[in-house]
């Protein structure tokens, strides 16, 4: 079974739209594995998306993604990398299509309410990053 990362971000927390996320994935019959909720220091969001460092909203996303708590979740199910970006919507809330999280509950690019994988790499790399073995429930 494919797994991949998903958070919900501090926007997301404090819009109080948990609840409205998480119904997403288990209405495409996703699986939640393993969940937290987690209050990243600066120096961690800036490790977790070091893949950005060089981007010019590098800093301004990583004060954003330690403001405040978000929940982190494993996701599993059959192409689950793809089925959750396809949920998520664009990263723009902007370009997203109707009925995506992004579109329905995102108010602008930086503030977009979700973060999922790209790739299996990243995915067990982030996976890696906020849960160990025994947190994830196959
Ligand atoms: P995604 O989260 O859709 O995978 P990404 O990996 O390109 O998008 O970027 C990571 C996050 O960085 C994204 O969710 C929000 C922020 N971001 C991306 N492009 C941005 C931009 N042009 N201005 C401000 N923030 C941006
Ligand atoms: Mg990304």
């Amino acid at each position: 079974m494919e797994k991949t990362l998903s958070i919900i971000k501090p926007d997301g927390v404090q819009k109080g739209v948990i609840g409205e996320v998480i119904k997403r994935f288990e209405n495409a019959g996703i699986k939640i594995v393993a969940m937290k909720m987690i209050h990243l220091t600066k120096e961690k969001a800036k490790n977790f998306y070091a893949v950005h460092k060089d981007k010019p909203f590098f800093d301004s996303l990583t004060t954003f993604m330690s403001s405040g708590p978000v929940v982190a979740m494993v996701l599993a199910g059959e192409n689950v990398i793809e089925k959750n970006r396809e949920l998520m919507g664009a990263t723009n809330p902007a370009d997203a299509a109707p009925g995506t999280i992004r579109k329905d509950f995102a108010s602008d690019v930086e503030k977009n309410i979700v973060h999922g994988s790209d790739s299996p790499q990243t995915a067990a790399t982030e996976i890696a990053f906020f849960f160990n073995e025994l947190e994830i429930c196959e």
